[in-house]
Order: structure tokens, then C-alpha cells, then sequence
């Protein structure tokens, strides 16, 4: 709607405290979105621009929160708080770009309108999928809080995305943390088509405040002084005091929930009462009202938003659509890690699977002050496993954290503490548990190196794997879900030694990392293994043993299976364990299979799109020439995973890779 009409003031403008300055400030901060998201739909409907999500009427609360955060205090904005942008100064012809998919944007053309961050202006835009913003924050707040800072962290949502569990998870966990985070929920009406009464059943959402034990207020979303007023008080409160904040925006979404979309669904009469309520029409009202504000300077002060904005475009429009290589592209799915090899001292010890994984985690945790570990049960009673047995004693509750049952606001967290600075590890209690956290992992946490620079500096440590008699939903080795996703890294040590030398690696490495620990081998595998820190690369396989006849390529408890069978066939074989599946060591694969001419490659998961398949595949096309046989594959069987120990023993490939071997063999 036009700022040119001149509706009554609805609102009680409160000055007090407030010099003339800021008031015209303020204003002009509202009026920037609103004339570009003017000149937006002038574009869209010219089709030069592809999708338009507006914040037409929700400007007061953009433009308040971020004038009482200071400049080094993250925002996470939503897809409505253009003011966030604008009111952190960014460059009109970088977001121009960014929304064409251009260069000087913030993404390299690879994501779209808001969906990015920005280090240097301090926001960090939204993923899709709208909740996990609440866990990124709650990590960024932690590393603040870790920090001893006093800064507050600012995060954005709509009503309609307060229905999704993250966002449930983040808010309890910041409650049970108290972290410095004001949760900030515009609740504008509809979630596309959908009304609140269809969305929740509750009066207020601030009133969900209570059930999770945060300070919570009702603020007017339309009233810019009411938001900056009473969003200072807290602010600054929460700087000193830190802890959460949950605050709901009353206000109204004046357009469709994209341009395309319309607004049928909405009753005119509700349009019309919250058209009167337009927060810079009212907002200027009130200005011309007590004489800060005239016709000349009004037009003064647009006709400089209108050039900025015309300029801005310009150069948008002048900039030359991206261009890029296959090479570019791969390249900035990780960020860059030069190994830093540590090599073992020569003191060793005799210790179990389990035990190199929790050594080297504390010597990761020792080296790296800034790392944090959090899981379920982790702290006094020291995880399930008890891998971090007496770490609440070398490093403090305050980096060795007890988390509720919450995977998926953990993760964003996680993204979070990467963020900010930090280097989070993740137990996951199972692996089994990590679809409970997957949303974060697959879309944020691997995607956000590409997406706009920003790496993830996390390793999740999975238990995993079968043949420990648990059953559906405690056995399963999920490997094949992460290595499918590009921007994670999975380990998979078979052994103490490697364990330990490629968690620290991981632990090091700026990229996230998935660390499969095999619950099986935990207690079973002993070794000889270096008492100090170590580092092993990864991406390097290992050849355990060495023969002419047949490869085996595994990983895991196969790795183990491969070790017995071979230890009383007379079988002339290379064995190969992978140790990283992603990087995956093909020089070391295409070598053996070119020597031996036949390959078996045996997974402990089902078969259908697993590692065995994707590594069969490359060997086709590598090594043709070079087959005496077709690729052997072995794996789980294409069920769950059974319970009672026979039905176990059926799932599990063990018995049909002798089998297997011995036909391959035989070809
Ligand atoms: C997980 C997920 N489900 C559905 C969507 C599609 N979607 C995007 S925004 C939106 C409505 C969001 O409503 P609300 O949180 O109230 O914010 P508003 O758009 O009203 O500002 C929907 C359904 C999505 N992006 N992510």
C-alpha cells in the first residue's frame, strides 16, 4: 500500500527518551524496504525479477529489533525482514545481485532471495525449511555465552513455522540453557493460506512463554516506537542478565504470500483494518504531528532512497550473469583443509575401540579450547557408551553438555556454534537417532559452505551396526544416507589406531563429519595405539593384506569379518579397508582391482544404493578392461534389522560373503 495516504494515528507514539534524530531514523529506515519492495513488484510484474516474498506492514518490526542490536550481534532474519538488510547497510546492488543471482550477491548465484548470511554484516539468512533458524541461534547464543560477551542474539519467525518441532526443540533448549537469544515470532495472520486458528490452538503464542520457562511479551508489531522502546529495555536487560526472550509481533501479512500467490483467501474487512494500521503511514502521521517531519523533507528523503535504490539497480542490471566452472562448483562444497600431519609418539598402549575413541576426543577437546561436545547423557553419567567418561572434570559442564532429547535443535546448534567461532561434536546416542536431526545435517550443516561461505565445523560421532541383538532401531549403519549428500565427510575406522588418529583429524578438519563408530567393535577390537595426539589424513585407505587373486573392499565390522575369513583360507586376496568413505580413496581401490582382475566389496547395510553399488559402478567404468569378472557385491538384506540373535544372523552378510568369495573365486 502507498505511504502517500494520511489514516489517523492508531497508535500512542511514546517519545519519551527519544531525540528528534532517531525518530526521522527510524522512519527512514522503514521507508527503505518499503520503497524497494515497491519498486520490486513494479519488476515482477515486468517479469524481471522471478519471486517476490513481501514484508509490506511488518517493517516496524525488522527495522526496531535491528536498531537496538548492536552491529556485532547476529540477526537471523526470515523471508519478511528485508529491514534486517537494509538496516545493517548492506549494499543495495549486493542484495540486487543476490535476488538475479548474480556475483556481487552473497551466494555466488547458488541460492535465492533471503536464503543467505553474511559474516561481515553479521545475519545469517534462513534455510528453507524455516525452523532450524531457532537451533542456529541458540548456538550462536551458546558460543556468546562461552564467550563471556554479553551479546544477544536476534532470531526471526512466523507464526506458521512455530508449529514445527525445531522450533519447539530450540526454545526448550534455550530455556533449559538460558541462552541469550530473543526469539522473535511476527505473528502476521496466515502462514500462505493457512489462519492461525488452523495453526494453533492456543490464545497467544507468547503464552507458550510459560510451558517452556522464558520470559515472554506481547508487543504491537505495527508501532515502531513501541518495538524499539520496550525491544531496548529487553535487550539491553538480556545483555546483562542473560536469557531467553520469546516475543510475539501482533501484525498483518498485506500481500500474498508471494506475489503469485494472492491473497483471496483473506477477508477485505481484515485488509482494511490492518491497511488503517500501516506502521509508516501511521508512523509519519505521528511525525508531521509533533513537527519533525514536513512534505519537503519526506520528499527529500525519498527521492535519496529512490536514486539509492535506481543505482543500486543499475549496477545489478549492468552486472553480467554468473558464469562458473564444473571445477569452481566443486570446489566450494568444502571448505579448504590442508592435513596437518602429527605423527604418533612411540609409547602405545593396549586399548579397546572404544577406548582410542574417547582418548582422542579428549586430546582433540584439550588442543582445541574452542570445542564443545554435546549428546544425551554425556556429561556426569558419561554417555551411553561412556566414551566421555570424567570429561565434565577436564573440561566443565559449560563444553561437555547434557542435551534434552532434541537432535534436530543439537544440530542447528551445532551450525550455530560453527558460526560463531566454535568447533561442536555431536554424540549421537545411536545413529539410529540421527533422523530425528537429519533436516539440520542434510540441508543446513552440507549445504552451507556452497550456499554463501559459511563452513560447518562439526563432526557427529554415530554409534552404529548390527550384531549386538538390538533390533530395528539400534542396529543400523546409515552411512549411504551422508555419503549421498554432498558437503559431508564420512569416516568409518575399523581399528583403535585409526580411530583415534581420524577423529582427531576430523575434529580438526573446518568441514562437517560424520564419524561411524561401530558398536560391535567398541569392546572387541583391541590394539597397540600411541598414548599422545596424532592426526591420520583422510581419504586413504588401508591395504590389510595383500594378494593376486581378488580384492575386498570393505569397511567397518566388514573389515573384521574379511580378517577371519582370510585367516584360515588359504586365499590369495588384497584387503582393503576403505577407513573414509568420503573422500573416498579410489587410487587405492583402481590399483588393486588392476592387479587382481576381480572385486568383491562387502557392506554390512542393505544393498539397493548403498557404498558397495556407487564403488562397484566406478570400477566399471575405471577399471574395465582390467575385470576377470563381473563386480561382486555383498550386503545386509533388504529388510530392517531383526532382533532375535538367529534373525540378526540372517540380515548380516557374513555368511554369504564366504559364499560369495568362493564363487567369485571360482569364475
Ligand atoms: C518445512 C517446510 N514446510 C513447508 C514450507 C513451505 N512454506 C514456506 S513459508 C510457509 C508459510 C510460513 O508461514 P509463517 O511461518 O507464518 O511465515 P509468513 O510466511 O507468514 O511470514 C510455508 C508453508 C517450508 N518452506 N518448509
Amino acid at each position: 500500500m502507498s505511504t502517500k495516504t494520511k489514516p489517523k494515528s492508531h497508535f500512542d507514539y511514546n517519545r519519551e527518551g527519544l531525540d528528534d534524530e532517531l525518530l526521522i531514523e527510524l522512519y527512514r529506515r522503514m521507508l527503505k524496504p518499503r520503497m524497494i519492495e515497491e519498486k520490486m513488484l513494479i519488476l515482477l510484474r515486468q517479469g524481471k525479477i522471478s519471486k517476490w516474498f513481501s514484508g509490506i506492514g511488518q517493517e516496524a518490526i525488522s527495522i526496531g529489533i535491528t536498531s537496538v542490536m548492536e552491529k556485532d550481534e547476529y540477526i537471523l532474519p526470515m523471508h519478511r525482514n528485508l529491514g534486517v538488510f537494509t538496516t545493517r547497510e548492506i549494499p543495495l546492488h549486493r542484495l540486487f545481485s543476490q535476488w538475479q543471482g548474480k556475483a556481487s550477491g552473497f551466494t555466488k548465484g547458488r541460492d535465492r532471495s533471503f536464503h543467505f548470511g553474511t559474516q561481515e554484516f553479521k545475519i545469517v539468512g534462513m534455510i528453507s525449511h524455516l525452523g532450524p533458524q531457532f537451533g542456529a541461534a541458540d548456538g550462536i547464543a551458546l558460543g556468546n555465552l562461552l564467550k563471556k560477551n554479553n551479546k544477544v542474539t536476534a532470531v526471526f519467525t512466523g507464526e506458521g513455522a512455530t508449529s514445527e518441532g525445531d522450533i519447539h526443540e530450540a526454545l526448550n533448549v534455550a530455556s533449559v540453557w538460558n541462552l541469550p537469544v530473543l526469539f522473535c515470532i511476527e505473528n502476521n495472520g496466515y502462514g500462505l493460506s493457512t489462519p492461525t486458528s488452523e495453526q494453533y490452538n492456543c490464545e497467544h503464542l507468547a503464552d507458550r512463554g510459560k510451558g517452556y520457562g522464558m520470559e515472554a511479551h506481547i508487543l504491537d508489531g505495527n508501532n515502531i516506537l513501541e518495538v524499539y522502546n520496550k525491544v531496548s529495555q529487553i535487550v539491553a536487560d538480556m545483555r546483562m542478565n542473560p536469557r531467553p526472550v520469546l516475543l510475539e509481533f501482533k501484525t498483518f501479512r498485506m500481500r500474498g504470500h508471494e506475489e503469485a500467490s494472492g491473497t483471496k483467501y483473506v477477508p477485505q474487512e481484515l485488509m482494511d483494518e490492518w491497511a488503517a494500521k500501516d506502521p509508516i503511514a501511521n508512523y509519519a502521521e505521528f511525525l508531521r504531528n509533533v513537527g519533525i517531519l514536513n512534505e519537503e523533507t519526506n520528499a527529500i528523503m525519498r527521492d535519496a532512497i529512490r536514486d539509492e535504490i535506481s543505482n543500486g539497480l543499475d549496477l545489478a542490471f549492468a552486472e553480467q550473469d554468473i558464469s562458473s566452472t564444473e571445477s569452481e562448483e566443486l570446489d566450494d562444497v568444502f571448505k579448504e583443509f590442508v592435513y596437518q600431519e602429527v605423527k604418533p609418539n612411540s609409547e602405545t598402549e593396549n586399548i579397546r575401540l572404544i577406548d582410542a575413541i574417547s582418548q582422542g576426543l579428549k586430546q582433540s577437546m584439550e588442543r582445541h579450547e574452542n570445542s564443545v561436545i554435546m549428546g544425551q547423557d554425556i556429561a556426569e553419567y558419561g554417555g551411553v557408551f561412556k566414551i566421555t567418561e570424567g570429561f565434565i572434570e577436564a573440561f566443565g559442564r559449560e563444553r561437555v553438555r547434557n542435551t534434552p532429547i532434541c537432535e534436530s535443535a543439537i544440530l542447528s546448534a551445532a551450525m550455530g556454534l560453527s558460526i560463531n567461532g566454535m568447533k561442536a561434536i555431536v554424540e549421537m546416542q545411536f545413529g539410529d537417532f540421527v533422523t530425528s536431526g537429519f533436516n539440520p545435517i542434510i540441508n543446513y550443516i552440507a549445504k552451507s559452505h556452497y550456499r554463501w561461505n559459511q563452513h560447518a565445523d562439526v563432526v557427529v560421532r554415530m554409534p552404529c551396526g548390527a550384531g549386538v541383538g538390538a533390533g530395528p532401531f539400534h542396529s543400523q549403519t546409515n552411512e549411504a544416507w551422508f555419503t549421498h549428500t554432498p558437503g559431508l565427510k564420512v569416516v568409518y575406522p575399523a581399528f583403535p589406531f585409526d580411530a583415534k588418529g581420524l577423529l582427531a583429524t576430523a575434529i580438526e578438519d573446518p568441514n562437517p563429519v560424520l564419524f561411524f563408530e561401530h558398536k560391535a567393535l567398541y569392546r572387541r577390537i583391541r590394539q597397540e595405539v600411541p598414548t599422545e595426539y596424532y592426526t591420520l589424513p583422510l581419504g586413504k585407505a588401508s591395504v590389510l593384506r595383500e594378494g593376486n587373486d581378488v580384492s575386498i573392499i570393505t569397511y567397518g565390522a566388514g573389515v573384521h569379518w574379511a580378517l577371519d575369513l582370510l585367516e584360515f583360507d588359504d586365499i590369495s586376496a588384497d584387503l582393503i579397508d576403505l577407513r573414509t568413505l568420503c573422500p573416498l580413496d579410489t587410487e587405492t581401490i583402481y590399483a588393486s582391482v588392476k592387479k587382481t582382475g576381480k572385486v568383491l566389496i562387502l557392506q554390512e547395510d542393505s544393498m539397493f544404493g548403498g557404498i558397495a553399488s556407487d564403488i562397484s559402478a566406478m570400477i566399471m567404468e575405471n577399471c574395465f578392461e582390467y575385470l576377470d569378472a563381473p563386480v561382486k557385491r555383498v550386503a545386509g538384506l533388504e529388510t530392517p534389522i531383526p532382533f532375535a540373535h538367529n534373525l540378526e544372523a540372517l540380515y548380516l552378510p557374513k555368511e554369504r560373503f564366504k559364499t560369495a568369495l568362493q564363487e567369485l573365486l571360482a569364475y
